[in-house]
């Protein structure tokens, strides 16, 4: 049976084939990958991701860093551990990792909602493509509360190969670190001062300073409240969505914490769609979203030189089953 009969207004779902679960990553075809690797000029790389332990005091309280242990096994801790008969030494080692604690990919089975995707007059709990919350994002079962997206997951986004033609706009250079609410003549404004060209199949990075804050937060080893600050997309400005989709995207990446501003879901009286943005990458459109990336080094390389374009290699963890994953993205330049 289909899994639906009826899409949301503004979706692709289905125009990549019924069973999809990549979204608008079908675009990175192999004469993109070709056109991206034509934009290193100099083999300068650049690492794009925060120490997967910062922030060491979380920004959401559900989100914490990763905690390393040692891998055990009959004969106790396998960490230091001498081999019997030499000098030789082994340490395996394990890891209790929040996938979306630090420098992350959401998967696209991060953003669901209630939609009627089969017609029958009543709302399932759907994610992108149709695919069902428990039925294919299974969970949380049992005492040990396990999870597994069986479709969705981020392994797939893994396996679609994530290499291509990333473009920077530099938000901080064009507004600063105040919190602001990005709309689309904003951002044709950022774009047109500093002459970024996006083309279809990029992925767009937003540069914002927000990464600034958090080392600045760290140094300072208090939790103050900055996640409203720097600049973020207004996931409400009609314009900046119809761009989205009619841009050719494949991704929006940020060194802020969610891409989009976050003034709907910390309102007192919070919209029904509380993540606009999210909603429209993530549940309609298959554009998948890179949050908390360490961006400055490649922004400010790429400012001082009027360039914006480079080669970006992004993969996640291949970790079936799971809703997202922390990455660290290379920009060769
Ligand atoms: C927020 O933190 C609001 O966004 P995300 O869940 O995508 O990280």
């Amino acid at each position: 049976m289909a899994r639906w009969t009826n899409r949301p207004d503004g979706s692709n779902w289905g125009d990549f084939g019924e069973d999809d679960q990549v979204g608008r990553m079908n675009l990175l075809t192999p004469a993109r990958r070709l056109a991206a690797m034509r934009e290193v000029r100099e083999g300068i790389v650049f690492t794009l991701s925060l120490p997967l332990d910062i922030p060491t005091i979380p920004l959401a309280p559900s989100r914490r860093p990763p905690v390393l242990s040692a891998a055990r096994d009959e004969g106790g801790d396998v960490y230091n551990r001498r081999d019997p008969d030499g000098d030789e030494l082994t340490c395996d080692d394990r890891v209790l990792l929040h996938t979306q604690h630090s420098t992350q990919w959401d998967s696209l089975a991060h953003r669901g909602r209630a939609f009627d995707a089969d017609g029958d007059g009543v709302a399932e709990m759907v994610y992108y493509n149709g695919y069902r919350a428990d039925e294919h994002v299974h969970g949380p079962d049992g005492a040990d509360h396990a999870t597994r997206a069986r479709a969705l997951g981020i392994e797939t986004l893994a396996m679609a190969g994530v290499q291509g033609r990333g473009v920077l706009i530099n938000l901080e250079a064009a507004f600063g670190r105040e919190g602001r609410a990005v709309t689309f003549a904003d951002l044709r404004s950022a774009m047109d001062a500093q002459g970024v060209e996006v083309q279809p199949g990029d992925f767009l990075l937003l540069y914002t300073g927000f990464d600034q804050l958090v080392l600045e937060r760290e140094a300072r080893g208090d939790g103050a409240f900055i996640a409203t600050q720097c600049c973020a997309l207004d996931g409400t400005d009609a314009p900046l969505l119809q761009w989205i989709v009619d841009s050719g995207i494949v991704a929006i990446c940020s060194d802020n914490v969610a891409v989009e501003a976050l003034d709907s879901i910390l309102a007192a009286d919070p919209p029904p769609l509380r993540l606009p943005l999210h909603d429209l990458c993530l549940f309609r459109q298959g554009i998948f979203l890179g949050e908390l990336w360490y961006l400055k080094d490649l922004a400010d390389w790429l400012l001082a030189r009027k360039r914006h374009a480079f080669l970006l290699t992004a993969p996640p963890l291949r970790l079936p089953g799971s809703v997202g994953s922390p990455l660290t993205p290379i920009a060769t330049v």
